[in-house]
């Protein structure tokens, strides 16, 4: 299997609970190497551009207010199979059928607000990590 990277983004709903702490320390438990990360607060603009895959959907308006909402905090994540094994941490979408001990199953409230972010390849990790990241702020 192949070094992948792979975006994680801590959504507003997971600072508003101050459980940055918790969740990061599942995800380097889980063998993930932390390239970089920050805080931020996306703008409606940015948070639109980043999830544009979506514009259309009946979600989409909701989705850019909540992650423009408040502080985010994206992580650029290395691992063999990262973006596998990332969504298989995370658990699926809509909490209510994410399975036992998935980050989104443990702290998640709604599909809406569901904590993390996960790259859905690697080629939209690289993506998404660009988005956040200068090359030279991937350690
Ligand atoms: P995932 O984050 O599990 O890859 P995507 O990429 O299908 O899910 O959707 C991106 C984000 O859009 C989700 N994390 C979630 O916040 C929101 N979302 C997706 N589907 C719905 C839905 N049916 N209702 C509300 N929000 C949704």
């Amino acid at each position: 299997m192949a070094v992948e990277r792979t975006l994680a983004i801590l959504k507003p709903d997971c600072v508003k609970k101050n459980l940055q702490g918790e969740v990061l320390a599942k995800i380097q438990k889980a063998g993930f190497r932390v390239l970089s990360m920050k805080q931020t607060r996306l703008t409606k603009e940015m948070a639109g551009g980043f999830y544009a895959v979506h514009k259309g959907r009946p979600f989409y308006d909701g989705l850019v207010e909540f992650m423009s909402s408040g502080p985010c905090l994206p992580i650029a994540l290395e691992k063999t199979n990262a973006v596998a094994d990332f969504r298989t941490l995370i658990g699926a979408t809509d909490p209510a059928q994410a399975s036992p001990g998935t980050i989104r199953k443990q702290f998640a409230d709604n599909k809406g607000e569901n904590i993390v972010h996960g790259s859905d390849s690697p080629e939209n990790g690289r993506i998404e990590i660009s988005f956040f990241f200068s090359e030279s702020e991937l350690i």
